[in-house]
């Protein structure tokens, strides 16, 4: 897995609404806010078991009903295909329950 093109990120990043680039590293990071901490957690369920499915895992922070998100490829030691795959997941996961 190599870390995306510039040209690859910018079309890809353009169909992820509120995820931009990490300043000084490789990465892309979005903060999700929910009801309570219930929906919060209950989301980070969802996006937990769908990370251990495909072995690629979310580096994040929650306080309460906060939860923000960071997506790199360590092994690659940047922005890859599979982090977009995750970033999506993560959209599809949290429609409906952030607001
Ligand atoms: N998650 C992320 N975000 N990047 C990785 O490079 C990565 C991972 N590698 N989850 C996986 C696990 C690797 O360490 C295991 C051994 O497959």
């Amino acid at each position: 897995m190599t870390p995306l093109s510039q040209e690859a990120r910018a079309s890809l990043l353009a169909g992820l609404p509120g995820w931009t680039a990490v300043q000084d590293r490789d990465a892309i990071q979005k903060s999700f806010r929910f009801a309570d901490f219930n929906a919060a957690f209950g989301f980070m369920t969802r996006v937990a078991l769908q990370a251990d499915k495909v072995d690629h895992h979310p580096e994040w922070f929650n306080v309460y009903n906060r939860v923000d998100i960071t997506l790199s490829t360590h092994d690659a030691n940047g922005l890859t295909q599979r982090d977009i795959d995750l970033a999506q997941f993560i959209e599809k996961a949290a429609a409906g329950l952030a607001r």
